[in-house]
């Protein structure tokens, strides 16, 4: 993490005031870590179960309709796939999704090692967001995967998809049960909806937030070793 280039505080405040959706661009695609570019700047990652909408909410947080492919059919997403944001400032990446009903336990395996690989192994990814759909339960797999995530020291943060679903006074009750679950306060939540364009200015919010930190910490390391801090 130390030879990635963080955004600078003025940026990070713009971030955290931001209305509108960010500038993101394609970077490419690939099956493994080694396809992608050397990381360059902080990543952030979204995962979650198949069709639970994090391909509709790259397009929503980039303000373009076909961006990264969405689709009903499960599985649409297949590949890592990199997308700079403000100009390279920070970096999105789209993952395939878990869980779908028809896939085999061998298919189920590949994505675990391939994504285990990743996680672990990207170094400019610091943060995740993990999307659950706002009328679904948390299942053992996202549980699982939501600690397991912290354990590594990604710092995780949930959204919750699919928001114009279900009606607005259940959204604080859900969003209680949906913490629990996946081992986060209920700060750490965000309801959004990519068809009715809710949400954004919230992501973007906690993105700053993630990005703050993330800035401190390093100083934080910088100071411990001795090393002048940026
Ligand atoms: N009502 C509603 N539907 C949504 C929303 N976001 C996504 N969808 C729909 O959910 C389906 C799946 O969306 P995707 O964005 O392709 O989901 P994904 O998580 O990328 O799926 P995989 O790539 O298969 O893992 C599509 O039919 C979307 O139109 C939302 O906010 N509200
Ligand atoms: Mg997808």
């Amino acid at each position: 993490m130390r030879e990635i280039k963080l955004p600078k505080q003025d940026f990070i405040l713009s971030l955290s005031e931001k209305k509108t959706p960010l500038r993101v661009e394609f970077v490419c695609s690939g099956l493994k870590n080694e396809d992608l570019p050397a990381s360059s700047a902080p990543e952030f990652a979204l995962v979650g179960r198949s069709n639970v909408g994090k391909s509709s909410l790259l397009n929503y947080l980039a303000g373009q309709k076909q961006l990264a492919r969405v689709s009903n059919t499960p599985g649409r997403t297949q590949t890592i796939n990199l997308f700079s944001a403000e100009k390279g400032e920070f970096f999105l990446v789209d993952l395939p999704g878990y869980g779908y009903a028809e896939s085999s336990h061998a298919t189920q395996a590949h994505w675990e090692k391939g994504m285990q690989a990743f996680f672990e192994g990207r170094e400019g990814l610091f943060a995740i967001f993990i999307l659950i759909d706002i009328r679904r339960e948390v299942q053992p797999e996202d549980e699982s995967l939501s600690r397991w995530l912290q354990s590594l020291g990604l710092k995780v943060i949930a959204i919750q998809t699919k928001c114009d679903k279900i009606h607005k006074s259940k959204w604080h009750e859900i969003r209680e049960l949906h913490a629990k679950k996946l081992a986060l306060h209920p700060s750490q939540i965000v309801t959004t909806s990519s068809d009715k364009k809710i949400g954004l200015s919230e992501v973007l919010k906690m993105m700053s937030g993630m990005l703050d930190s993330l800035d401190k910490e390093l100083e934080d390391l910088d100071n411990d070793t001795g090393e002048p801090s940026k």
